[in-house]
């Protein structure tokens, strides 16, 4: 076994990636994965000590969010990059050591060995990042645990990001982050105290999630219903990827006047929700759909595709010269997009004059999508959906947010919404929607039977709307809700989603298409029992279910 990673879906056999990524990801950049989540451990552990004296600095905090972001799923699959941002790592622990000692905090001399490690060569590293696996752990069930709030955080981390790059931040979720990568160091924490962790990491996903709701309505404001152009123009144009709304306002920004046209790709799609964004006239619509089907739509789009999280594929010979990254993205031989420099915009001129030498793209669709539904907008048609729920022209809600992936058992995912009765409606985030968004399912007295609230994210929007249908209802518990919930995962995104719905109290979600690979027997005994959690079967199997 030369790696082991079982922390998506897609992973080998259900179990485990063991000799290379399903998603591409060689052993070597997967152990250096490794050995990055192990260094941003030993920071953590120190920048909790840190916080409980009262000292916290905004370079560590911004580092931890920056490192497991660039961990996740198909978000950086370059080796010196996450090599350099190891080395960064234990500059910057020591860095915190001296401001601590600076301080007076005392250190104690028993810690982690990740809060000493330091490597004497590139070598060095290397052999360390073989070392330092999560089948460290011995016992599966606390191995499990462990990972499964490491996730969590992993998914924390990343809105995080987001969030922090609009100016928003919030330290109880950065010191969060640093107490649970600390505690699942701890070998003294039992299955419960680590059960609680889970919860606790569930808090911080809502706490967080509110957070980027915050920063992305207030900054371009809330999203509005919208149709979406699935057509081309005959410009030449870039494509943009990923989660990352200041990338989409500057790149909008700087390609205006130029002539470059601007599509959106996967789940950059509710950036046409918006109405800062809406304004440009350059901002073209929606090419293609969910990520992984960018080996062929890259393809036929013919202009620069720009990455501002993930989900990259391992490109083909036929783009791979004109993908760009930027953030925590990135992909050996990619161009990549500098961050900024304080007060100043990143500079996306170098794809911009890539553009200009590219054939506009090909069309692969044309027509219009609807979308905008995020809870401002729903809650605007609240008195007419409780209208239609009163009168039972609305039977019920079905929350199918999350991922789309490769997997043909996805396929369950469109032939369950095309065989939802009529007086059903569906509300959706993430790049889950692909699987349906484009069938036509109709309306129920003119209310849409897709609810796109937007990214994986905005499933924040669809717990809003839960919450306030559950008061007008007048309902003492969210469960009592005509809302099923049918959700697929992916990425470590969708874990910090669910573990939210879980925090919230929502019992009987459905998972699938898997449950994943790095829930031990008894860890998922225990979401079935206190937690009502459900894999899928069939459409028509679990429609009976659903419908009673
Ligand atoms: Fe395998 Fe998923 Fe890990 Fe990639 S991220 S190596 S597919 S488990
Ligand atoms: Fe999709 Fe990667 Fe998860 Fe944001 S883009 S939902 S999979």
């Amino acid at each position: 076994m030369s790696m082991f990673c079982y922390q998506c879906q897609e992973t080998a056999k259900g179990t485990g990636c063991t000799v290379r990524g399903v998603c591409g990801k060689t052993d070597d950049v997967a152990q250096m994965q490794d050995l990055l989540v192990y260094v941003t451990k030993g920071i953590s552990i120190l920048g909790t000590i840190a916080r409980e004296n009262g000292y916290s600095s905004s370079v560590t905090d911004r580092y931890v969010m920056e490192a497991l972001f660039t961990t996740i799923t198909n978000a950086n699959f370059d080796k010196s990059k996450i090599m350099n941002k190891v080395s960064e790592g234990i500059e910057i622990r020591e860095m915190l050591k001296k401001e601590m000692k600076a301080k007076g905090i005392p250190i104690p001399g028993k810690l982690h060995s990740s809060t000493t490690w330091t490597p004497s060569s590139e070598d060095d590293m290397v052999k360390k990042a073989s070392l330092v696996g999560i089948l460290g752990a011995e016992n599966e069930d606390i191995r499990s645990l462990r990972e499964l709030v490491t996730y969590g955080v992993k998914g924390i981390a990343a809105y995080a990001e987001h969030a922090s790059n609009l100016g928003y931040e919030n330290d109880a979720v950065s010191g969060f982050m640093q107490k649970a990568l600390a505690s699942v160091t701890d070998d003294t924490l039992t299955v419960e105290q680590l059960v609680g962790l889970v919860m606790e990491t569930g808090k911080h996903g809502v706490d967080v999630m509110s957070l980027l709701d915050k920063a992305n309505t207030t900054t371009y404001g809330n999203p509005e219903i919208t149709t979406v152009n699935i057509g081309v123009r005959n410009n030449p144009a870039i494509l943009i990827s990923g989660h990352d709304l200041k990338d989409m306002e500057e790149l909008l920004r700087q390609t205006e006047g130029t002539g470059v046209d601007v599509y959106t790709h996967s789940e950059m799609l509710p950036a046409n929700y918006y109405p800062a964004f809406k304004k440009y006239s350059h901002f073209v619509g929606n090419y293609g759909n969910s990520w992984w089907k960018q080996t062929s739509e890259f393809e036929t789009f013919n202009g620069p595709v720009l990455f501002t999280t993930n989900c990259i594929v391992p490109p083909k010979e036929s783009y791979k010269d004109r993908v760009y990254t930027t953030g925590s993205a990135g992909f050996e031989g990619f161009p990549h997009i500098a961050d900024r420099e304080a007060g100043k915009e990143k500079d996306f001129s170098p794809i911009i004059e890539h553009a200009r030498r590219c054939a506009s793209p090909t069309e692969i669709e044309t027509g219009t999508i609807t979308g905008g539904f995020a809870h401002n907008q729903v809650l605007q048609l609240a008195d007419k959906v409780v209208d239609a729920v009163k009168s039972g022209a609305i039977r019920k809600f079905f929350v199918m947010a999350g991922c789309d992936g490769r997997m043909k058992s996805r396929d369950y995912y469109t032939e369950f919404a095309r065989k939802l009765p009529k007086d059903t409606v569906i509300l959706t985030a993430g790049c889950a929607k692909y699987r349906y968004n484009k069938l036509e399912l109709g309306d129920i007295n003119g209310i849409p039977r897709v609810l796109d609230a937007g990214q994986c994210n905005d499933s924040y929007s669809l717990a809003v709307i839960a919450l306030t249908l559950k008061d007008v209802f007048k309902l003492n518990d969210i469960n009592d809700l005509p809302i099923a919930y049918n959700i697929a995962w992916y990425e470590q995104k969708a874990v910090i989603v669910l573990l939210a719905l879980l925090y919230l109290g929502v019992k009987n979600i459905h998972l699938g298409p898997t449950l994943p690979g790095f829930l031990s027997l008894n860890l998922a005994n225990v979401l079935v029992n206190n937690f009502g959690i459900a894999g899928i079967t069939t459409p028509d199997e679990d429609m009976k279910i659903f419908l009673g």
